[in-house]
C-alpha cells in the first residue's frame, strides 16, 4: 500500500478536523457556517485522498461512520455502573413529599438547588469513550445488562467519534436518550408508507427500532437525534462538584445536552418550570413526556444514595400520558353536518391525556383499513391537549378470535336514506340532508356556535331536545322559540329560558363573515367566509354570483364556488335566510374589497393578437380584475379574437356571446 507524504497526511487531518468542527456547529450548536453543498466538498475531498492512500483510514474518520455489513446478532454489554431507573411523580403532591424527603435525610430546612430537565420520550443510551476515541456503545437494556450497538451509534451524526478538544480523560461515560424529531417521525413515516413497509406507531418506537437494526446502514438513513443527561464511568479527571457543571462538561466535550435545562431553587420554583414546559411542549420539535428533576449537588446527591434502582436525589414529575392502550367494545358511525359518515370507536374508558376518554375517532373506513382496526381488538389511543382523541395503532398480539371486522352501513343510522361513497374520496355521505334529523341537529349546533352567531346557552345538549320535541326543524325556528315553549322543555327554568331568549336577541346583530360561516355551507370556512364578506359587501351580490365570478376572490377554487353556487341556488336555503333576516339578523354592509372595472367578467382569448403576446393580454385584463378562461362557455362574457381564430370563435357565436376583435379590445381596454 502506498504511504500518504507527510503533506497530504497533514492534509488529511485538517480536513477531518475542519468536517468535524462543522458536523459540531450544525447538529450541536445548531449554528452552521457553511451550506451544505460546501461541506459536501470537504467530505469529498477527504474521501478521495482516503480512496488514494488507504493508509490515511482512522476509525474515527467522519467518513468511516456507517459500516458496510449487517450484524447477525448483538452483543450483550454489561455495565459497570448500572443504568438506572427514575422514581415517577404523577402530581404535585407527589413532587412536594419528594423534596420533603429529600429535606429529611438530608437533615436541613435550607431550600435545595434542583436541575429541571425536559425528559425525552426516548431510548436510553451508554457511550463510552476510552482515550477520547468511541470505543462502545449500549442500550440500557434491563440496567445492568445491554446491548451492543455501537455500530448504529456510529451513524448518529451528532454524536462525536472522538471527544472534542486536546485533553480528555482515560475513559469517558456518556448517557442520554436517543430521539427521533416530530417532523423526523412523520417524514419517515410518509416514506415507509409510500414504499409499503410498516409504520412506527410513535417517535420513541420508531427510536428504538431504529437503535435495534442488524444493519447499521438502514440506522444511518433514520433521523436520529440525542441529548446527554449524565455520566457512568470516569476515569483520568476530577468529576465536577454540581450536576450543572457534568452537563457543561459534556458539551464542553462536543455533546448535545439540551438547552431548555434550568438550574432551580426550591421545589415551588421547580413546579414553576414543569408548568412552563407543560405550555411549551406542543412548540417543541421533540417529544417529552414529563420533567426530571434532580439534586444539583454531587456530595448530596452521594449522601442520598439509591433505593431499589433509583436514586433517591431524582423524581421524574411525568405529564398526564397521552398515549395509552384499551379495547375498542364497539364501533358506532355519526352523521356530520354535511352528511359525513364518520366512524367512533366506544373504547373501555381509559384515563390518557389527563381526562378519561370512552370514545375515539376512526376518521373514516380508508383509515380502518390502512390501519387494519377490528372491533374487540386492543389499541393505542391517543390524546394530546384539547385534539379529539385517536386510535393510532392496533396491538396485534393482542387480537382475540372473536375480533369482527367493521363495515360501512349502508343506509344512514339515523335517518335511513342511502349512504355514498365518491370514488376517491374517504369520506361517506348520507344522501338525507335535511331530511336527517343528525345533519339537521349538526347545522344547528354549528350556527350557534361560539365563532359564528355566538349564542350562549344553545348548547349541543338542548339542541338535541329542540330538534327531537319538534320546536325546531331549522336554524331559522331558533328566533321563534317563545319563553312558553322553552320553560315547557325538561330541565329548563323559566329564567334560563328569559336568558336563552336575551342570547338570541344579542345574536341578531352580528356580522356578514359571522353570518356565512354560521350557514354552513360546505368548504366555507372562518377564513373563506371572511373574504367573501370582503369581496362583496353585502349578501345579495355573493347570493348571485357565478362560479367564475366567485372564483376571483383570493383561496377559492372551482370546487368552493360550485359549493357556494349550489347552496344559494336551493330555494329551501333562500327561504331559511330569508327567514333570519325577517326575524331581525343585521350586520353593517362590509367596505368591498377595491372594485375594479372588470371584477366578475370572464374574457377567452383566442387566435393571435398583433399588438400584444397572449401573456400580454391576459396580464392587462387580470389587472383589470377580470377572468381568462381557456375554453368558452354559457358563463364567458367577452371572447377576444385575433387572426386565424378557430372552433372557439365558432362556439362563442353559437352561444351569442360578446366578440370582440382586435380593434374593439383596445378600445375597450382603453376605456
Ligand atoms: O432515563 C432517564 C432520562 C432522563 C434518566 C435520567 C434523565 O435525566 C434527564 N436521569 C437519570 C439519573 C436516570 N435516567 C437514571
Amino acid at each position: 500500500m502506498t504511504v500518504a507524504p507527510p503533506k497530504i497526511v497533514s492534509e488529511a487531518e485538517k480536513l477531518r478536523h475542519e468536517i468535524d468542527e462543522h458536523n459540531y456547529r450544525y447538529h450541536v450548536l445548531d449554528d452552521p457556517i457553511i451550506s451544505d453543498s460546501e461541506y459536501d466538498v470537504l467530505f469529498q475531498k477527504l474521501k478521495k485522498l482516503e480512496a488514494e492512500y488507504p493508509t490515511l483510514i482512522t476509525p474515527d474518520s467522519p467518513t468511516q461512520r456507517v459500516g458496510s455489513k449487517p450484524l447477525k446478532e448483538f452483543k450483550e454489554v454489561k455495565h459497570e455502573i448500572p443504568m438506572l431507573s427514575l422514581e415517577n411523580g404523577f402530581s404535585e403532591e407527589e413532587v412536594v413529599a419528594f423534596d420533603e424527603r429529600v429535606h429529611q435525610r438530608l437533615h436541613t430546612t435550607d431550600p435545595i438547588e434542583y436541575v429541571c430537565e425536559p425528559k425525552l420520550d426516548g431510548l436510553a443510551i451508554s457511550i463510552v469513550y476510552e482515550k477520547g476515541k468511541l470505543a462502545f456503545a449500549a442500550t440500557r437494556g434491563d440496567g445492568e445488562v445491554g446491548e451492543d450497538v455501537t455500530e448504529n451509534i456510529r451513524t448518529i451524526l451528532m454524536i462525536p467519534l472522538h471527544l472534542r478538544g486536546k485533553e480528555f480523560p482515560k475513559v469517558f461515560e456518556v448517557r442520554g436518550e436517543v430521539y427521533i424529531s416530530k417532523s423526523g417521525f412523520e417524514k419517515l413515516n410518509r416514506e415507509a408508507e409510500k414504499k409499503g413497509e410498516k409504520i412506527f406507531v410513535n417517535p420513541r418506537n420508531a427510536a428504538a427500532g431504529s437503535i435495534r437494526q442488524l444493519d447499521p446502514r438502514i440506522t444511518a438513513t433514520r433521523p436520529l437525534s440525542l441529548f446527554c443527561y449524565g455520566v457512568g464511568v470516569i476515569e483520568g479527571i476530577k468529576i465536577p462538584d454540581k450536576h450543572s457543571e457534568i452537563l457543561a462538561l459534556i458539551k464542553q466535550f462536543g455533546f448535545p445536552v439540551n438547552p431548555e435545562i434550568k438550574v432551580s431553587t426550591g421545589i415551588k420554583a421547580c413546579l414553576k418550570y414543569y408548568e412552563h414546559m407543560a405550555e411549551k411542549r406542543k412548540k417543541l420539535t421533540y417529544e417529552i413526556d414529563g420533567i426530571v428533576y434532580k439534586v444539583n449537588d454531587i456530595d448530596l446527591q452521594k449522601k442520598l444514595g439509591f433505593v431499589s434502582r433509583a436514586p433517591r436525589w431524582a423524581l421524574a414529575h411525568k405529564f398526564p400520558a397521552e398515549e395509552v392502550s384499551t379495547v375498542i367494545e364497539d364501533v358506532e358511525f355519526q352523521v356530520g353536518r354535511t352528511g359525513a359518515i364518520t366512524p367512533v370507536a366506544r373504547l373501555k374508558p381509559v384515563f390518557v391525556g389527563g381526562a378519561t376518554v370512552s370514545n375515539a375517532t376512526l376518521h373514516n373506513m380508508d383509515e380502518i383499513q390502512r390501519k387494519d382496526i377490528h372491533i374487540g381488538d386492543t389499541v393505542l389511543v391517543r390524546r394530546a391537549g384539547d385534539v379529539i382523541p385517536e386510535v393510532v395503532a392496533v396491538i396485534k398480539s393482542k387480537r382475540p378470535r372473536s375480533a369482527k371486522k367493521i363495515h360501512l352501513p349502508k343506509v344512514c343510522p339515523v335517518c335511513h336514506s342511502h349512504i355514498e361513497t365518491i370514488e376517491g374520496e374517504a369520506v361517506a355521505r348520507c344522501t338525507g340532508g335535511l331530511f336527517c334529523r343528525a345533519q339537521r341537529k349538526e347545522a344547528i349546533k354549528h350556527f350557534a356556535s361560539r365563532r359564528m352567531m355566538n349564542i350562549e346557552g344553545l348548547g349541543d345538549k338542548l339542541v338535541d331536545q329542540l330538534v327531537d320535541t319538534k320546536l325546531v326543524d331549522h336554524v331559522s325556528d331558533v328566533y321563534k322559540l317563545t319563553l312558553d315553549q322553552l320553560s315547557s322543555l325538561e330541565r329548563m327554568a323559566e329564567k334560563s329560558a328569559q336568558n336563552l331568549l336575551d342570547e338570541l336577541e344579542k345574536s341578531k346583530k352580528t356580522t356578514l363573515a359571522r353570518f356565512l360561516h354560521a350557514l354552513g355551507i360546505r368548504d366555507v370556512g372562518e377564513a373563506t367566509a371572511k373574504e367573501l364578506a370582503r369581496h362583496f359587501g353585502d349578501l345579495p351580490d355573493l347570493m348571485s354570483a357565478n362560479e367564475e365570478e366567485l372564483q376571483s376572490v383570493p383561496d377559492i377554487g372551482p370546487i368552493v364556488a360550485k359549493h357556494i353556487v349550489a347552496f344559494f341556488a336551493e330555494k329551501h336555503n333562500r327561504d331559511i335566510i330569508q327567514q333570519l333576516i325577517k326575524s331581525g339578523i343585521h350586520w353593517e354592509k362590509v367596505a368591498r374589497a377595491k372594485q375594479l372595472p372588470l371584477q366578475g367578467k370572464t374574457f377567452v382569448l383566442t387566435g393571435t393578437l398583433k399588438s400584444f403576446s397572449r401573456e400580454e393580454a391576459k396580464e392587462k385584463l387580470e389587472n383589470l380584475g377580470a377572468k381568462v378562461s381557456g375554453s368558452v362557455s354559457a358563463k364567458t362574457h367577452y371572447v377576444v379574437v385575433g387572426e386565424d381564430a378557430g372552433s372557439k370563435l365558432k362556439k362563442a357565436q353559437e352561444l351569442g356571446i360578446k366578440i370582440l376583435d382586435e380593434e374593439e379590445f383596445k378600445k375597450f381596454l382603453h376605456h
